[in-house]
């Protein structure tokens, strides 16, 4: 049977459950850190694990370039490569494409695209991208699809929309079912919610383990981003998780569980901690900034994590300012332990019936900051 996923509990439009899958069960809402490369960058797998992690996203652009997706087979699939034997998502590589390829044309088809890496010539269609998929042996399948840019008219919508619906139904019958294995469908619709209902509608006809709405967090803002979650819930199976593509700040995480999201995935704790940035439960901090140079506290007293445990702010701040490289390591291991503990938080209220008031007090310490 493919994978399942089971609700344990409701708050409002909030939802706790499990996510049963062939390389482990996941508690939901769940944070899938961004391991684009076959790598968390700057984690082993102990240490993403260390975090609470309980499934990681890997991406189908970046392994079909670098280093291939018969490469990854032959070493024995991504799990084995990366030394993760849980759960792995793969994105489709379509959105990819479209923000990181040198030239590309879209057609019917699919797209035809030149790498950044090396300006070689490749095709991805809804086949091709399933079939590199299994190869890459994701736990988690994501059908090809267009994210269309925002602003877009709704004609220009309706017709990116409906590609990818058509695409949705090839990607599911490339797709070779394995138990604990799963194809999920990708909501897009930009923000018409006439649009995003009749994706939904046309997916649920196909049938997919999971739903993820795609298309948002791409300029239009938190408000617009909530406003569809809100406009689609009722339009969603019940019974499968909801994946909302590459979002967000902790803050986007809150108001999106507390309307019915289950799972994430984000570059912003990853990329935010290689540059300095702290998401902490008193804000943001920028570790560069001199008011650090002489405070001998943990960066968040709370916190698990090894720098948390082991170091002062002050510590951080010089291997930011001396660019060592243990810098970008700790803060990495800090803000995805901080994302995976804001989430474990969300399931542990939704469980509780208090869903509102952990967000409120979350909410509160952050407004409060650390002076
Ligand atoms: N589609 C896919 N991956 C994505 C997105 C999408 O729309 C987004 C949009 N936020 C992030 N990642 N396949
Ligand atoms: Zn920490």
């Amino acid at each position: 049977m493919s994978l399942t996923w089971e609700a344990k509990a409701t708050d409002g439009y909030a939802r706790a459950g499990t996510l049963k899958t062939a390389h482990g069960d996941v508690p939901t809402p769940t944070f899938m850190p961004v391991g684009t490369a076959a790598t968390v960058k700057g984690m082993t797998a102990d240490a993403v694990r260390s975090t609470g992690a309980g499934i990681v996203l890997g991406n189908t652009y970046h392994l079909m370039l670098r280093p291939g997706a018969d490469k990854v087979a032959s070493f024995g699939g991504l799990h084995k490569l990366m030394d993760w034997s849980g759960p792995i998502l793969t994105d489709s590589g379509g959105f990819q494409v479209m923000s990181l390829a040198g030239l590309r044309k879209l057609d019917k088809d699919g797209v035809t695209f030149q790498s950044h890496i090396d300006g070689s010539k490749h095709r991805l269609t809804p086949e091709i991208s399933v079939q590199i998929q299994h190869k890459l042996d994701a736990t988690i399948t994501m059908v090809l699809d267009e994210c269309p840019p925002f602003p877009v008219t709704e004609e220009q919508a309706q017709s990116s929309m409906e590609m990818s619906m058509r695409w949705a139904g090839l990607s599911r019958d490339a797709f070779v079912p394995r138990d604990g294995y799963g194809l999920f469908g990708i909501v897009q619709g930009s923000v018409f919610p006439d649009l995003r209902r009749r994706s939904i509608d046309a997916l649920m006809q196909i049938g997919f383990e999971g739903y993820a709405l795609g298309g948002l967090a791409v300029g239009e803002g938190q408000e617009m981003m909530f406003a569809m979650i809100e406009a689609t819930w009722d339009h969603m199976p019940a019974d499968k998780p909801r994946y909302l593509m590459g979002v967000g700040t902790p803050d986007d995480l809150l108001g999106s569980i507390a309307r019915g999201i289950d799972m994430f995935d984000c570059v912003m704790p990853t990329r935010a901690g290689r540059t300095g940035r702290a998401f902490t439960s008193r804000g943001i901090f920028n570790m560069r900034n001199a008011r650090f140079a002489d405070d001998g506290r943990p960066l968040d007293p709370g916190c698990t994590c090894l720098g948390c445990q082991r170091h002062v702010r002050g510590y951080l701040h010089h291997l930011f300012r001396a660019e060592e490289m243990l810098g970008p390591i700790l803060l990495t291991w800090h803000n995805l332990t901080y994302y995976q503990t804001v989430v474990a938080g969300a399931r542990a209220a939704i469980l509780e019936g208090r869903l509102d008031s952990y967000i409120a007090a979350v909410r509160a310490r952050w407004a409060e900051g650390d002076q």
